[in-house]
């Protein structure tokens, strides 16, 4: 093995960081080029962007706004920023994050298209010896994971799912030169966020467009606009107090939380509010500005529901489809936001077929079969989501103090203190692991990421060995999150935000639901107070 220049003594590596998403790409940055320490990165891709390198269906656009879906430690990298519209496409986010990465020559500390298939504590020399599927093992004191929280795709074991003859494609491994739907006879599965988005993309390309669609879902409009170069200079201008409201915020997504709950006022009021909402568009704007206990009164959320139930029917104009596509159930997932999914369906091309009326029965040779006939297809699209947060974990073969595994110690469900650390795993760091902020994201990266660096370079000066929670801060974490989580009505709702979406997985809360000032907070004020430094030193004591 090479000299790489280490801080520390006995490893290949001061640092392993995991992969080239947000990030991993900021850990790089922080830990190399800030504290000094020698850094090798890893990603199965082979170029870096991370869930913007592997979702390049067509539709792709982010749902946090423009000005807010990046990093905001870089005062440069923000004032050259450049974007069109209010929401971000795939492709401009993958530009951004290759922008990030060529600014900081992040590249040449990256391993691209390599998988990193096992992580083990050597309990001796306190370091982790980090295997790839390349074959290699190296060594490293500290480990940061940023293996992403909806990365690990999820295909449902279809019978027959081998047998198409046509081409199939999960949204998130679509190929980067793309495919070729014009005058194709499409099938779509799924309707979540991305089952809308590229519902919406392709219908006019495609000659007939099948949906099926098990749970039908609120959405509401995105309102996608361009942006003025007077509206980005305005932001830029006030970048500073912009990112310092949105660090203190709950959702960090930019808006202004209402304080108003909707049970406080009167109907007509409701709908008033609602309506604006509807015309300003944004999914966290209808659930989080419009007024504050959408996600936590039931009659609220009623309220809210009933508002969309309501356009769906002025919207679509076949009823038996407006039926089909109306939801029962809470508003308590993810709040989805479109540019135009209820309309879409007026369209002559486009069929939306009722999987809970007429299950899919197996994937033939010509298409798809359900329970009503087979409906015959030359390409098949799964929009079915991700086996979200430990999905990428479980793949690994990772072993802590004593060869305990991750899935020993996740055995009744994924856990993280602080959404980044467990016992019995020293020096591992995840990023937005299990029990991680549930917010627009790269802020709390950015909060994580940053506490991960003070903390590496707190030990690195002080010659501290290793660092771990203790099994009472994780409880107490894990209690908290319970807490929160059962204050509102997301736990009610099936997604994967509690592991609902695949079967056999454990139903379980896998997010601190406490907003991102919250969170910042307690890193700040309780972080440390929950680990446990030079745990076998101090045994020896
Ligand atoms: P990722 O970007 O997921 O990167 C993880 C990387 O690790 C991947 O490249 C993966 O291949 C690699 N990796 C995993 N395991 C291994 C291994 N064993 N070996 C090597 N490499 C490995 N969030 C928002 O806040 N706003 C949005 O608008 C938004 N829109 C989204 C739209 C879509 C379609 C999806 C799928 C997600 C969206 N998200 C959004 C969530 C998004 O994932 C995060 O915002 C953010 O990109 C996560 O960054 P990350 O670095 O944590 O992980
Ligand atoms: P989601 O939100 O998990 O949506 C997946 C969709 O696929 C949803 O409509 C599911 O129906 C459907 N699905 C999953 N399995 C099946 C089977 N077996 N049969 C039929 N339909 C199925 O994933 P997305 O990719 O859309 O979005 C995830 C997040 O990524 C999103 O919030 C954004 O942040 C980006 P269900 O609702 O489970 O009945």
């Amino acid at each position: 093995m090479s000299q790489n220049n280490n801080k520390l003594k006995g490893v290949d590596f001061d640092a392993v960081v995991v992969g080239a998403g947000f990030g991993g790409l900021y850990s790089v940055h922080k830990l190399r080029d800030e504290l000094g320490l020698s850094v090798q990165a890893y990603d199965n891709g082979s170029d870096v962007g991370g869930t913007w390198y592997w979702n390049r269906y067509p539709g792709a656009l982010s749902d946090t706004e423009s000005y807010l879906y990046r990093l905001s430690f870089d005062k440069e990298l923000l004032d050259e920023g450049d974007w069109k519209h209010n929401y971000l496409t795939q492709p401009e986010i993958l530009s951004y994050l290759n922008r990030v990465a060529d600014k900081f020559d992040l590249r040449r500390s990256y391993q691209f298209n390599t998988k990193v298939t096992a992580t083990h504590f050597n309990e001796e020399g306190n370091y982790w010896e980090v295997t790839t599927d390349k074959g290699e093992t190296v060594t490293a004191k500290f480990l940061i994971t940023g293996l992403g929280l909806l990365s690990a795709t999820n295909t449902p074991n279809f019978k027959g799912i081998e047998t198409f003859e046509g081409v199939q494609y999960h949204t998130a491994r679509w190929p980067e030169e793309g495919v070729d739907l014009k005058g194709k006879r499409v099938g779509i599965i799924g309707t979540g966020s991305t089952g809308v988005q590229v519902i919406i993309a392709i219908a006019p390309e495609v000659e007939h467009l099948t949906v099926f669609q098990r749970t039908p879902q609120y959405t509401v409009p995105i309102g996608l606009r361009e942006q003025t170069d007077a509206e980005k200079a305005e932001i830029k201008a006030n970048y500073d107090k912009i990112w310092e409201e949105v660090r203190a915020s709950a959702v960090a997504f930019g808006l202004k939380e209402s304080t108003i709950p909707a049970v406080s006022v009167s109907e007509a009021e409701r709908e008033r509010v609602f309506e604006e909402a509807w015309n300003t568009g944004g999914g966290f704007r209808f659930m989080f500005e419009t007024f504050s206990d959408i996600a936590t009164n039931l009659e609220s959320n009623d309220a809210a529901a009933n508002f969309i139930r309501k356009k769906i029917q002025e919207i679509v104009k076949d009823p038996e489809t407006a039926r089909k596509l109306t939801p029962t159930g809470l508003y308590a997932k993810r709040p989805l936001c479109d540019n135009g999914y209820y309309n879409t369906y007026n369209r002559d091309n486009v069929t939306l077929v009722s999987v809970k009326d007429t299950p899919i029965e197996e994937i033939t040779a010509k298409g798809i079969r359900t329970t009503d006939g087979e409906y015959e297809l030359d390409v098949i699209i799964y929009a079915t989501g991700f086996d979200a947060v430990d999905g990428n974990y479980t793949k690994i073969d990772m072993r802590g103090r004593n060869g305990i595994t991750m899935n020993e110690k996740w055995a009744d469900g994924p856990t993280g203190y602080l959404g980044m650390m467990n016992p019995d795993f020293p020096n591992h760091f995840m990023i937005l692991g299990p029990n991680g902020p549930f917010t627009n994201l790269p802020p709390s990266i950015e909060a994580q990421v940053e506490w991960i660096s003070d903390t590496v370079n707190y030990m690195v000066e002080n010659e501290i060995s290793t660092i771990e929670p203790t099994q009472e801060a994780l409880d107490e974490w894990l209690a908290t999150c319970q807490e929160i989580s059962d204050q509102t009505l997301f736990s009610k709702g099936d997604s994967w935000i509690f592991g609902a979406n695949i079967p056999g997985k454990k139903h379980t809360v896998l997010f601190y639901l406490g907003g991102l000032g919250n969170f910042r907070k307690a890193l700040e004020e309780t972080g440390f107070e929950g680990v446990i430094f030079d745990r076998t030193m101090a045994n020896v004591e």
